[in-house]
């Protein structure tokens, strides 16, 4: 087998029409408002919220501030604890600690990979204020199990759904779960805006909060009512988001056909665990995630390598765990004894190529590669 030709990523970035694009420009550039909730904003705001069948979504310039305003809009007590996954990207806990509170670790559970219900129950003290699960890989949390602490415990559920979009469970966007999901449309996500990030929440009474937060706290002309943030998505972000937006079904088509290859070629074999999305469940299609299993001949990291040998560069989503980074390891919480199930994901999780564009021979060439490490074929 021959190495690529040229470099295959994880991901390609989904690209409106450029004529589609240069018109958009032209009018925005002729209004000559270029941010600040221009026009273009707000058609982009009213299309996500039809899009995705919600009641109220506030875009920001990326998923990280938005998350950022999440936990300031809901007027938590100050310096309290917020229960998250180590499982996910650096911004989930990096958010919690930049909003004032302290990130605590609980473990995952193993058929979702998302934040464990009972871990979480079991790590709520006094000082909990809220809980941050994360839809990792679009793979949805135990949204009824969170419903229910959240209703027992009194404390608010702030979804990091950044791989989450369009997901959707018994037929309902996944975004109506908890106080308030955050969505990420950076370029390496199934849908984007270049970088941008949304909040979608049920309760209208948020929408003015967090307005305020995303733009420095201003009212008016003369007033400053909150300390706010710039969290502002500009026009031209808008403009590529809104363009974008009607690429993604087909998009998803095409992933759900590579899908397909990695299922029929990967999934059964020894040591390699596919991800199944329970009935009742729409994938997002964001990334196509396997477990390998170190009992196995092959490693993750040896899969990893030889992948790269053959110019292919799948990811390790995600390893090391955050609580693993510098900042958190001293973390009682994040110690490995505690989270003995991400730290085995961790181990594992390898995350292959996976966009429309890579097409169906590509992909099966790649679990080609993969069988071969693993020593299913000559
Ligand atoms: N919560 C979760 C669970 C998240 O996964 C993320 C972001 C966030 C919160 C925060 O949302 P944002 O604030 O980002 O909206 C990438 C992304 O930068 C990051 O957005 C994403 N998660 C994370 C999982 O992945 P890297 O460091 O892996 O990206 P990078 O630059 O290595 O890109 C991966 C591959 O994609 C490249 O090898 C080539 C391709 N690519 C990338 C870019 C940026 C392109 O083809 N074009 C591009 O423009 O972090």
């Amino acid at each position: 087998m021959q190495p690529f030709s040229e470099p295959v990523y994880i991901t390609k970035p989904l690209l409106p029409g450029k004529d589609e694009l240069f018109g958009l420009l032209t009018q925005i550039m002729d209004s000559g408002q270029l941010t600040n909730m221009g026009a273009t904003h707000a058609a982009f705001e009213k299309a996500l919220e039809e899009y995705l069948s919600v009641r109220n979504v506030s875009i920001f310039n990326n998923g990280t501030t938005a998350l950022l305003v999440a936990l300031r809009a809901l007027a938590l007590p100050e310096h309290g604890e917020v229960i998250t996954t180590p499982f996910t990207f650096a911004a989930t806990p990096h958010s919690i600690v930049w909003a004032g509170q302290t990130p605590v670790f609980a473990d995952i559970d193993p058929a979702t990979l998302t934040l464990s219900v009972e871990a979480v129950r079991r790590a709520i003290t006094p000082r909990t204020v809220a809980i941050m699960p994360v839809h990792v890989y679009g793979l949805p949390c135990d949204v009824q199990g969170f419903e229910a602490l959240s209703r027992e415990y009194d404390i608010p559920v702030i979804y990091d759904g950044a791989h989450a979009f369009t997901t959707q469970v018994h037929g309902r966007s996944i975004c109506e779960w908890g106080d308030v999901t955050m969505l990420s449309f950076h370029a390496t996500k199934l849908f984007n805006s270049i970088e941008g990030g949304a909040l979608v929440y049920n309760d209208p009474a948020l929408r003015d909060k967090i307005y305020d937060l995303r733009n420095f706290g201003i009212r008016g002309e003369f007033s400053v009512q909150d300390v706010g943030i710039n969290g502002k998505m500009n026009e031209l972000q808008a403009a590529f988001g809104l363009l974008n937006l009607d690429l993604v079904k087909d998009e998803q088509e095409r992933r759900k056909r590579l899908a397909t290859v990695y299922y029929e070629e990967l999934c059964g074999l020894e040591g390699v665990r596919c991800f199944v999305f329970p009935d009742g469940v729409t994938s997002s299609y964001q990334y196509f995630p396997l477990l390998l299993d170190p009992q196995n001949a092959a490693t993750c990291e040896t899969v990893y390598q030889r992948l790269r040998a053959f110019n292919v560069y799948a990811r390790r989503y995600f390893f090391p765990l955050c609580s693993e980074y510098d900042p958190y390891r001293g973390f009682a919480s994040a110690q490995a004894a505690n989270l003995p199930v991400a730290s085995r994901a961790a181990e594992q999780a390898l995350c292959l190529p996976f966009y429309g564009e890579l097409g169906e021979d590509a992909a099966r060439r790649i679990a080609r590669i993969i069988k071969r490490e693993l020593g299913c074929l000559a």
